[in-house]
């Protein structure tokens, strides 16, 4: 009998079990010990709610908008690489799970389909593309102008890949992609260069060297929105307003960076602080259940990004697949929402939060 899928967790059980070791260890890895990976988990699980009672929520809303823009409940697909290694379809699937459940896809720079494909299979999917500054800065500069015209609606700069974090499975595994699968957006580009390979692409090709006067580089090669994710401490949440972004995604990479940063939920709180609604803030990182979505707007995100969830439905059932992490998702919200006396987003706030407790 097939199995009903029930919670988020049910689909990473599935797709260990079902995705090839190399590809189940990629998705999975944190850097190092993994401490910040698993603290990514934990940090919600120690945050306690002070629900409010008698507050008439026979009917919800969970509606929110991104950069102005109307999403259908407040989580997004966040930028995670490689998708056809969960599933032939890889990103096109994605896309168009999206699109159904109208939310934000943030479509990886390392997509295993081309842009063009992935517009093409959600036309009117809401998308913003993550991306990263190369040493040459042309192939970013050609990318941008891409997804520009193919009607992107933001630019997720990742600034936290200066070098690849270390994670030791994907060594032992010598984990690249395979040969059957390209990195789409740089066909042609990086399938003919020779050298060292990470990955299964080219080595040394992002540039360690970026600062924040690369903020202003790319602001005057685009007209896009410009969102940095990979922001952990208010120092660089004030640097960020200052050097004019739009939106910040707190972020650590899923832990597959640096070991023993934050959990992005516990850096939440001294960016939202400093950033005074002056920009809208996003975070990423441990979000499996819809209290946890709950406990984010409540501490000040704007919407959230689920990462390895989202890579598990495709592993799952492609499309359906996301789809059904998606409404479970947005399910659970809906019933944390009214379980603590919440109408609609609006309504979410810090007195949800029993600060005492953390
Ligand atoms: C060649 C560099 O976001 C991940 C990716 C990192 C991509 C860096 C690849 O696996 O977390």
């Amino acid at each position: 009998a097939e199995m009903a899928m029930v919670c988020l967790t049910d689909f990473e059980e599935y797709a260990k079990e079902h995705l090839s070791k190399a590809t189940w260890d990629y998705y999975a890895a944190g850097a190092d010990e993994c401490c910040t990976r698993d603290d990514n988990l934990l940090a919600y699980k120690r945050i306690r709610l002070r629900p409010r009672i008698l507050r008439d929520v026979s009917v919800s809303d969970t509606r929110t908008t991104v950069q102005g823009t109307e999403i259908s409940f407040p989580v997004g697909i966040a930028p995670t690489a490689f998708h056809c290694l969960a599933w032939h379809e890889g990103e096109v699937a994605t896309a168009r799970a999206t699109e159904a459940l109208n939310t934000c896809y943030i479509t990886s720079t390392y997509s295993t389909c081309s842009v063009e494909e992935i517009v093409a299979a959600a036309p009117n999917g809401y998308r913003w593309f993550q991306l990263y500054v190369y040493r040459d800065r042309k192939l970013s500069e050609q990318i941008v102008h891409r997804v520009e015209g193919l009607g992107y609606k933001a630019l997720v700069l990742t600034v936290d890949v200066p070098y690849t974090g270390k994670r030791r499975n994907d060594i032992r595994n010598q984990f690249k992609l395979p040969p059957h699968l390209k990195v789409k957006n740089f066909d042609g580009v990086f399938q003919e260069t020779a050298g060292p390979e990470e990955y299964g692409i080219p080595a040394n090709t992002l540039d360690p060297s970026i600062s924040w006067k690369d903020i202003h580089w790319l602001q005057s090669i685009t007209r896009l929105p410009v969102i940095i994710k990979g922001i952990l401490t208010k120092e660089d949440a004030e640097l960020a307003v200052e050097h004019g972004v739009q939106g910040i995604i707190v972020s650590n990479h899923g832990g597959r960076q640096l070991d023993g940063g934050p959990a992005s939920i516990d850096a939440l709180s001294e960016i939202v602080d400093t950033v005074q609604g002056r920009i809208e803030v996003y975070v990423d990182g441990g979000i499996r259940t819809g209290s946890d979505v709950l406990k984010a707007l409540a501490l000040g995100a704007k919407c959230v990004f689920i990462g390895r969830p989202a890579v598990w439905g495709l592993a799952y059932k492609g499309e359906e697949g996301v789809r059904e992490v998606l409404q479970i998702l947005n399910d659970e919200f809906r019933l944390s929402m009214a379980l603590s006396g919440c109408r609609n987003v609006a309504e979410i706030n810090r007195n949800l939060i029993q600060f005492s407790k953390l």
